[in-house]
């Protein structure tokens, strides 16, 4: 039985604007937030809440970093757009830094997520005509079942995701999908020789926190290169410290071919989003074959620049391996009979929830009573719930944090 809350009218009135005047495109938790500092997040009645979705891992630096929000304001008094007709100061500073920030010859930049990725394939597919030799128009890529790498027609195109699919056809074609964590069906699959790419999640995000065996990263990768097929590592969720180092592709020392990087790449202000690869790949794109208004505008650069700095200097990456560690245990030792599995790397954990005919909203009722009781975080396709907090939790939050989940679950 899903818990009700009952709303402030001040919250009623927000949610009756967005009902009226929105499209229905989400269905969010009933929260109405105005303010975030940190791993908090305040709704309009004054109530504080640890932020355990963090802007689906967009806000790693913590919400409102003091440091990234003075680059973004300062910058934003100075200049905000030339488009790419022109120069601008920033860009050859950003490309330079992000660049021997990940050891890369050279970056696009693009703005959302999704707009990496669809860049991201076409570079593959311009390879594999222009490098591999593939016939014009066959060119392969493969994906994994189960993933999510964003919204558009071409990429829902390659998306077994009904809810992403069903009536917006028709699809694009050329994508391959094999079972994630099988390096037998990626091996057979790249047998075929006009396959151009392997578009991977270090860690399938979306479908709840999947993370692969050891091994299995380092062994596509290698399987990619024996068959002159581009390793494409989708970092947008698994990136810049989320998974416990800089990319999740560092735990098992794979260099991608193609990395791509999005959300905490703009620190949760906005969006900003790179792709990075050598210039045998990147430089296939001439002069006005690709693109788009605000990538690389100069208030995004310095946005990333010190987006980077801070998780840098801050050392995110070492506090989510050590707190996320920590987290999983503290949850595995509450030994709570609703959990069924416990996964996750860096402060990227995914929850299954049991999931029996009677109490197929145990995890929506969870997330509701930890919403109660101060924490927000959401399910994910049923019964997983992602718990990302900001990378700057410390371990005396983390125990108020599993304090709540505590009583969140003793309440169900
Ligand atoms: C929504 C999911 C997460 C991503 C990976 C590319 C993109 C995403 C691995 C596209 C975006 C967001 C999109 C947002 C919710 C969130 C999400 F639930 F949709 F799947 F995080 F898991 N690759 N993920 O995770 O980036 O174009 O959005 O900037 O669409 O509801 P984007």
């Amino acid at each position: 039985m899903l818990s009700t809350v009952t709303l402030s009218e001040l919250s009623q009135h927000y949610l009756h604007l967005e009902e009226e005047h929105g499209a229905h495109n989400y269905h969010p938790l009933p929260v109405v937030l105005n303010k975030g500092e940190g791993v908090y997040v305040w709704d309009v009645d004054g109530k504080k809440y640890f932020d355990f979705l963090s802007g689906y891992s967009a806000v790693n630096q913590g919400h409102c970093h003091p440091r990234i929000l003075r680059a973004l304001v300062s910058q934003a008094h100075k200049l905000t757009l030339t488009s790419r007709a022109f120069h601008n100061n920033l860009l050859g500073e950003y490309a330079q830094f992000i660049t021997e920030h990940f050891g890369y010859d050279k970056v696009l930049p693009m703005n959302t997520g999704v707009e990496a990725v669809e860049t991201a394939l076409k570079l593959a597919r311009r390879w594999a005509y222009e490098v591999k030799g593939v016939p014009s128009g066959a060119a392969k890529i493969i994906v994994c079942e189960n993933n999510f790498h964003g919204r558009t027609l071409n990429v829902i195109s390659f998306s077994n995701d009904p809810s992403a699919q069903v009536n917006f056809g028709p699809f694009m074609t050329g994508y391959e999908t094999v079972e994630y964590n099988n390096i037998t069906a990626l091996k057979n699959a790249l047998k075929d020789s006009n396959v151009a790419g392997f578009l991977i999640e270090p860690i399938q995000g979306e479908a709840g926190v999947i993370v692969p065996d050891e091994g299995y990263l380092s062994k596509a990768a290698a399987l990619c290169k024996e068959a002159n097929v581009l390793f494409i590592a989708d970092e947008i969720q698994t990136g810049l410290g989320r998974s416990g180092a800089l990319l999740a592709c560092d735990h098992e020392s794979v260099r991608p071919d193609i990395v791509i990087l999005g959300k905490a790449l703009s620190g949760g202000t906005l969006p900003i989003s790179a792709v990075l690869a050598d210039n045998e790949i990147m430089l296939l794109i001439q002069p006005g074959q690709h693109g788009s208004t605000y990538g690389g505008n100069p208030l995004a650069c310095a946005v990333a620049i010190e987006s980077l700095k801070v998780l840098k200097e801050e050392n995110m990456c070492e506090n989510s391996l050590l707190q996320g560690e920590y987290f999983r245990t503290q949850l595995a030792a509450l030994n709570s009979p609703y959990i069924q599995e416990i996964r996750g790397k860096g402060l990227f954990t995914g929850v299954v929830i049991e999931h029996t005919s009677s109490n197929t909203d145990l995890a929506m009722d969870l997330c509701m009573r930890m919403m109660e009781n101060g924490l927000l975080a959401k399910p994910t396709h049923g019964n997983k719930i992602r718990f990302a907090p900001p990378l700057t939790i410390n371990r005396t939050q983390i125990d108020e944090c599993i304090a709540i989940i505590k009583q969140s679950l003793q309440e169900l």
